[in-house]
């Protein structure tokens, strides 16, 4: 196909397949997908260095060990990556790369891909795995972009898509508000799960596009936007299938005959979960997650701050009013440029320079948009009756105008597709896809995510904004800054854009990153979650007392997983075999993820 059919061809709908759009949000699906092959300008991608071989393995004996497979799974499921890749975009996502590669497309690419239908075939996968010292990489749905998508770690590892047939709502459960899934089920898919049955009492807590796995999102510990929003804070049970084959059940779910899997998480003796969120210690098969009770009733609002330095105050305000819950949900406030960014309009049509684009520019398209000029928007939700929400929202305005300029944006003047709205959706539920329009500020749009945590706290707002403004700068990387106010701390999201069929923007951002990383580590600040190329270094942040951490999760890992198969390198922790060979990658491996090979059996 070429690029205009490839544009032209409709977007699969959940109907259709576990990835698929909701009918809902067809049209505006449609949309996107022009806009984003509009600005496509990047070469179908060709592959030159084949054939991709797992470290340490005779080809023939890949080859042979990936027929036996096929006779276990069936051969429709186990499939050589030696086709050209195509990237598509967020809706038709590949699993053989990363669609927003950073580094070269051809980098972190898996050898094969398989695809289980059942735990048991799961448990199979691993076997043949430890029997042939072949490393295996599970993804859910792969859509965890800007963190790495679909990609293995190390080149070479056969990919496990899980959800291709481990798709299904095992279980909603009306009474105890609660659900149980497999990796295949998008928010969009658990959303219309619970929309079908017609339970409109539940609500499903939804991150800002829709389409990712519940698993994958909630293990990578993701962040939503009702007061559910911390997934993995909400999930309870889990099954995994561990790196030697055996499975379990977390909590509850060790009880057989129990019914309480899905309610209470903890069940007896040591709390095992967390050692299976952002690790390599096993394949989460199944997850138990809990659904919020509707309300019955909400209400959007949005308020507009002046100046960038607003900001130490806002956040100062924000937090007692956040921990007292009188503001109730993960909020965002985002800046300016990002909102300019989100109607997915190129940068080009407001700025051509090769330079950030100016401050006075920004403001100047901002004044023009029914918000009106502004720096900061805050946007948040009121849950209840009408009178629960007056009692807060009150509260909330009486703060909010302390701080000099401050606009409370009255809702029923924007627009049906202005931004606004989508936020709204989001944050009372309803999976949404429009956040993901500014990766049209550039032609062939990436993005990958710089993303510190701090408290609630006026001086870490402002210092961590400074520090991402700076580095920007002198990169020449435009600044979406978007803070999510969780409970006692904020996650900062930065998602860096670029254009990546261009290696010297693509080196630029990375380059950006690894600055930004280093920066915030050195003012006491550290990531929450963060890229596959730059898992070594932000692990490497996280080094108190000699490491010790690091210590104790490479001794988890080679009592786990003794022949090193399962995802090595995933958030920092290699396998023995692959310890002290250059696996790691710093500031100085350039386009370079591999060591020098794997130590032999
Ligand atoms: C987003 C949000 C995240 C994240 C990466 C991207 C979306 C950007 C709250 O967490 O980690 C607005």
């Amino acid at each position: 196909m070429s690029f205009s059919e490839e544009a032209q061809s409709d977007v699969p709908l959940l109907s259709e397949k576990h990835s698929g759009i909701p009918g809902y949000l067809l049209e505006k699906a449609r949309k996107a997908k022009v806009g984003v092959f509009e600005t496509r300008t990047k070469p179908k991608a060709s592959r030159n260095r084949l054939p991709v071989i797992p470290h340490g393995i005779d080809e023939q004996v890949f080859s042979d060990a990936l027929g036996e497979l096929g006779k276990q799974l069936g051969e429709e499921n186990v499939e050589r990556n030696d086709k050209p890749l195509r990237d598509g975009w967020y809706m038709e996502h590949p699993n053989t790369h990363d669609l927003m590669a950073v580094v070269d497309d051809e980098e972190l690419v898996p050898s094969a891909i398989v695809y289980p239908g059942s735990t048991e075939e799961v448990q199979q996968i691993v076997l043949w795995a430890n029997k042939y010292k072949i490393p295996i990489n599970p993804i859910s749905m792969g859509r965890n972009l800007g963190y790495g998508g679909a990609a293995p770690r190390v080149r070479g590892a056969v990919l496990v898509d899980l959800g291709r047939r481990m798709n299904k709502v095992l279980e909603i459960s009306p009474e105890d508000y609660t659900c149980l899934l497999e990796p295949g089920v998008s928010f969009f898919a658990l959303y219309e799960a619970i929309k079908e049955k017609g339970y409109d009492h539940l609500w499903v807590d939804v991150p800002d596009v829709g389409g990712g796995s519940v698993i994958g999102n909630t293990v990578d510990r993701g962040v939503g936007y009702t007061p559910y929003g911390d997934h993995w804070a909400c999930h309870a049970g889990l099954e995994v299938v561990l790196p030697t084959g055996e499975v379990i059940r977390t909590g509850m779910g060790a009880l057989p005959g129990n019914n309480t899997w899905q309610t209470f998480p903890y069940g007896f003796g040591p709390y095992s979960d967390g050692i299976f969120s952002q690790s390599n210690f096993g394949i989460v098969t199944k997850m138990g997650m809990t659904l919020m009770p509707n309300p019955g009733g909400y209400e959007s609002f949005c308020y507009t701050f002046q100046k960038e330095e607003d900001l130490h105050q806002l956040i100062e305000i924000i937090r007692p009013l956040r921990i007292g819950n009188i503001l109730e949900n993960v909020a965002q406030l985002r800046h300016v440029t990002q909102s300019i960014a989100v109607s997915g309009r190129p940068r080009t049509d407001f700025y051509k320079g090769s330079d950030t684009i100016p401050s006075e520019v920004v403001h100047a398209v901002a004044a023009t948009g029914p918000m009106g000029d502004y720096t900061w928007a805050y946007y948040g939700m009121s849950y209840g009756p009408p009178h629960i929400r007056q009692y807060k929202l009150s509260i909330v305005d009486a703060e909010f105008k302390k701080v000099a300029g401050a606009r409370r944006i009255d809702p029923s003047t924007l627009p049906a597709d202005e931004y606004f709205w989508a936020r709204d959706r989001v944050a009372a539920g309803v999976p949404e896809l429009q956040e993901l329009r500014w990766v049209n500020w550039m032609p062939n749009g990436a993005h990958i995510a710089f993303s510190p945590v701090s408290p609630i706290r006026g001086s870490d707002a402002t210092r961590l904004y400074d520090l991402a403004k700076k580095r920007h700068e002198e990169f020449g990387v435009d600044l979406f800054p978007a803070f999510c106010v969780g409970l006692r701390e904020m996650h900062l999201i930065v998602e860096l854009v670029y254009d990546r069929a261009d290696p010297e923007r693509r080196k630029a951002v990375l380059d950006c990153l690894r600055h930004l990383v280093d920066d915030a580590a050195a003012l006491g600040y550290g990531e929450y979650r963060t890229h596959l190329v730059l898992m070594d270094q932000v692990a490497g942040t996280y080094n108190w007392n000699d490491g010790a951490l690091m210590k104790f999760h490479e001794k988890l890992k080679d009592a786990l997983d003794p022949n090193g198969i399962m995802a090595p390198g995933r958030c920092g922790i290699w396998p023995k075999k692959y310890r002290n060979r250059g696996w790691e990658m710093t500031k100085d491996s350039g386009e370079n993820t591999q060591g020098d090979g794997v130590a032999p059996s």
